[in-house]
């Protein structure tokens, strides 16, 4: 019928939006090749994709990092911001939209939030006296703070100060049972399960109002109508979501996306997205996001990385040193997604040299340059086909499929598992059949060897391509594989089209180098 023709339904995906006081880490680009690529598999599902990143650019923190630099505010923002954009422009991230919070549209939306959670009888003027911890941006009662060496920490560990000041005041504790009513309703709406359990806890304890606008420093989103107050940064940064679909008009973009399908965001800020961020859109009667994901930290060897250690790693320094899709490859595969994982050079180097330039790289350059020299490059015959070839590609779609449920769920690292069992199933098989011996005693059965191991290559290439889309659209290419999307591995009749084109494989260009460690980028 007129409605059965396939509408592609839309995924909005967003990281959180870092702040431009320093240059990128390891941390900000592993989220940023984590939602690419989620939106990357969204996209070869047939989704239609919006996907937003950005820098979230006001607070006191930006103000004290300029002070201590001797530049202006707007001046570190537009710098820094720069670097984030480099990083993804380097890291191969597909974002749609890279949002900067100074914008005026920012602004105007963020003040039309404010003025609906105003309308709704939720924000009223109050003195605010209690902790702050600028590195967090965060306030923090008296009872979650620990006692460090040099006075009072936060539950992260960073310094806090006192404030009193007059402020508007958000009422949050009004949200508590409409909070927990949508997290017993929507179970996946906090993932994984460890921070929902840290979150249900949170708001089981008890909600106080929120400050949400500061009078002490200007660099911010202005209140509507109160001379001298500037609004709470994760007021701010928050509707960054918002403000990237054109809100407050509800038509156009807003319509099309919002709710979002996914928030993901690191283990550090969850309270924020998954407490505040529902209650202001609760307020303002917006519809809550779909979900959102607290992804872990990467240490460094094990630690955390901080500007007083000076163990902090450029990840553009990295992927120039060891390749951007080793790198993404082996963030996502070795970390376990949700929980914090380790990451050195040298973990880079073996990653990559096992699973892809010995494993899935030999496997695509043996296969094709024996095609090309031995065949001219033309694609495989039929052959005399053998029960190994049905049982290869049977387990090689076995993999494939593992791998889209896996990802479908967030299991990053289960998936990339899976693909690699697919992998390890065609060099067993290349090995135990030896096409180059069967090209003098039996080339008949070669045919239908090298015919199976094209087979396998594409889907394995095509599968992992969020991963590490630069490297297996090259293998795709010099495959002459033209659809990419997941259709395109239930496509059967591909490979007699290609055939039939008189595609040629050309002698290939090894795309995945083995790997040294390199001395500069090892520290
Ligand atoms: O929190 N490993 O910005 P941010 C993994 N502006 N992820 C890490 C990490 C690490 N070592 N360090 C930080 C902010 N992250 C706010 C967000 S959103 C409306 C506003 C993650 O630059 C962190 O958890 O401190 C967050 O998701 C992102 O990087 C930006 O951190």
């Amino acid at each position: 019928g007129p409605n059965s023709a396939a509408m592609p339904v839309p995924y909005y995906i967003t990281t959180a939006i870092n702040y431009p006081n320093g240059r990128p880490h390891i941390g900000h680009a592993y989220e940023a090749i984590a939602a690419d690529a989620i939106a990357r598999f969204q996209r070869q599902a047939g989704r239609d994709v919006r996907f937003q990143t950005g820098t979230d650019e006001h607070g006191l923190k930006m103000v004290q990092t300029a002070r201590d630099r001797g530049v202006s505010v707007r001046a570190l923002a537009d710098e820094m911001s720069g670097y984030f954009q480099g990083m993804a422009a380097k890291l191969n991230i597909s974002h749609d939209r890279f949002i900067r919070t100074v914008e005026p549209d920012h602004h105007a939306a963020t003040q039309a939030l404010w003025q609906r959670m105003a309308d709704a009888g939720d924000l009223y003027l109050d003195r605010y006296e209690g902790w702050y911890s600028v590195r967090d941006e965060a306030f923090y009662d008296e009872k979650e703070l620990v006692e460090g060496e040099g006075g009072k920490l936060s539950p992260n560990g960073t310094p806090v100060e006192w404030t009193a000041e007059e402020t508007w005041f958000f009422r949050l504790s009004k949200y508590q049972q409409a909070l927990l009513d949508h997290y017993a309703a929507n179970p996946d709406f906090i993932r994984p399960e460890s921070r929902r359990n840290e979150i249900l806890r949170f708001v089981e304890g008890g909600l106080s109002d929120l400050s949400v606008s500061r009078t002490s420093f200007d660099w911010g989103v202005k209140v509507p109508g109160s001379d001298g107050h500037v609004m709470y940064v994760w007021v701010d940064a928050l509707t960054n979501y918002l403000s990237g679909l054109d809100f407050p008009d509800e038509t156009g973009n807003f319509a099309r996306w919002w709710p979002a399908d996914l928030h993901l965001i690191g283990k550090d800020i969850v309270r924020f997205h998954a407490v505040y961020w529902p209650a202001f859109l609760m307020s303002a009667g917006i519809a809550l996001p779909k979900q959102v994901f607290g992804h872990g930290f990467v240490l460094n060897r094990g630690e955390k990385m901080s500007k007083s250690t000076g163990n902090i790693v450029d990840p553009v320094a990295l992927a120039d040193a060891y390749g951007v899709d080793a790198l993404r490859y082996f963030l996502l595969r070795d970390i376990s997604f949700g929980q914090d994982g380790s990451f050195s050079a040298e973990a880079i180097v073996t990653r990559a040299n096992a699973d892809l330039a010995n494993s899935f790289g030999n496997l695509a350059q043996r296969t094709l340059s024996f095609i090309a020299k031995n065949l001219d490059g033309a694609l495989p015959e039929a052959g005399r086909s053998d029960e190994a070839d049905a049982v290869l590609l049977a387990s090689v779609a076995e993999a494939t499929t593992a791998f889209r449920e896996a990802f479908a769920d967030l299991g990053l690292s289960h998936a990339t598992e899976a693909w690699m069992r697919g992998v390890f199933a065609c060099n067993q098989y290349i090995d135990v059949q030896a096409p180059w011996a069967l090209r003098k005693t039996d080339p008949d059965r070669m045919h239908a060897v090298l015919g199976t191991l094209v087979r396998a290559i594409r889907s394995l290439a095509i599968t992992i391509l969020p991963v590490i889309p630069e490297s297996a659209g090259k293998v795709l290419d010099q495959l002459g594989a033209e659809a990419r999307d997941h259709a395109a591995l239930d496509d059967a009749d591909w490979y007699t089209r290609l055939a039939a084109s008189g595609f040629r494989i050309a002698p290939p260009t090894p795309v995945f180098p083995r790997l040294d460690l390199k001395e500069e980028a090892a520290d």
